[in-house]
């Protein structure tokens, strides 16, 4: 997206915001080319809101929590301002949206003094659903799509980098996060965000359309979208579940989401694009080096090369085996045939 496309995009989700979040036709100018519309509503069974009803519910409802989670009648708190806590809520309902964007209301607040509070949460939208493991709460080794909001700095040389820090990881289930380098190994981008123990609301949106994986956040109270992740080429397979989940270590904060509003948009495609974007498999991220992932269509492996020989080779010596018996048989018929 160039500078004015950025821009655009911005001013299109400042005005939605003081809309009322009703429908409304954005434009997305993409790379500078001529504007697209785009227009968007609300997916309640993909949503979650104040007076979070059912939620948790074994029988009704929308959402599951699991762990520590709890729902509060302000807000769902994710974890507790207390050490070792987990929590998540999961969505039961898969997306088979193609374009859609995800608001996330939230609050982090504690008593911890700076940098000494932990850890963050994150927002998935994956394979699995309702597996509590050691990325902020939830399995490791996912398939599909986590942005971390991570409170805390685990690597040491952090220098340039400032914390609390938003990042984004695609995984196609062969990557494991570094906790202890912050994810900084297999992170899409990312940018820094203060936002803890704050007297205003704070929001980030996770937008994909069209294979752009963007995610703008709303934390200074000014009602104003920031840009702070912009990655093309995301390839995100449908059906996948939507889940926000948190933990605390030795360190602790209160994670509370208020809203978690998921928005169909509808944008117009080209035939190239129709084509280019049909059925995703699995979750890949275009012209991306990280080790374990690779794009499909790569050169064949050194692996996969000797694999092939070795069984053409295998297959060779067995149809020459397979030839002098039956050339064995043919010629004692052949002798038969003679006396
Ligand atoms: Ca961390």
């Amino acid at each position: 997206m160039g500078a004015r496309g950025r821009r655009r995009g911005k001013m299109a989700a400042a005005g939605r915001w003081r809309a009322g979040l009703a429908v409304l036709a954005v434009a997305l100018g993409l790379g500078g080319a001529a504007a697209e519309q785009t227009e968007e509503h609300l997916k309640r069974e993909h949503s979650l809101s104040k007076p979070y009803q059912g939620v948790g519910s074994a029988s009704s409802g929308l959402w599951d929590l699991l762990g520590n989670a709890m729902v509060m009648t302000q807000f769902i708190r994710l974890t507790p301002d207390v050490q070792s806590k987990q929590g998540a809520v999961w969505n039961r309902v898969p997306c088979y949206l193609r374009d859609w964007e995800m608001q996330v209301h939230f609050r982090i607040h504690g008593q911890g003094k700076k940098n000494l509070n932990g850890d963050g949460f994150a927002i998935w939208y994956t394979k699995d659903r309702m597996q509590p493991g050691p990325v902020f709460g939830s399995k490791d080794n996912f398939l599909g799509l986590g942005v971390f909001v991570d409170t805390y700095p685990n690597e040491e040389k952090q220098q340039e980098r400032v914390f609390p820090y938003i990042s984004a990881m695609v995984n196609n289930g062969s990557l494991t996060y570094d906790h202890d380098r912050d994810g900084r190994p297999t992170e899409l981008g990312g940018c820094t965000a203060m936002v803890r123990n704050l007297n205003h609301d704070t929001f980030l949106v996770i937008r994909y359309v069209k294979r752009r994986l963007t995610v703008l956040i709303d934390i200074d109270g000014k009602h104003e979208w920031r840009d702070c992740i912009d990655v093309p080429g995301v390839r995100l397979p449908r059906g996948y579940y939507f889940g926000t989940s948190s933990v605390t270590g030795d360190l602790s904060d209160n994670h509370d989401i208020i809203s978690l509003k998921l928005y169909q948009l509808t944008v117009e495609r080209t035939p190239e694009e129709e084509k280019r974007d049909r059925e995703v498999f699995l979750p890949v991220v275009d012209n991306l080096r990280l080790p374990g992932m690779e794009a499909p269509l790569e050169p064949m492996s050194g692996l996969a090369l000797f694999l092939i020989v070795f069984f053409s080779l295998v297959a060779f010596v067995f149809a020459i085996v397979i030839g002098i018996i039956l050339y064995n048989k043919w010629q004692e018929q052949s002798r038969k045939h003679f006396y």
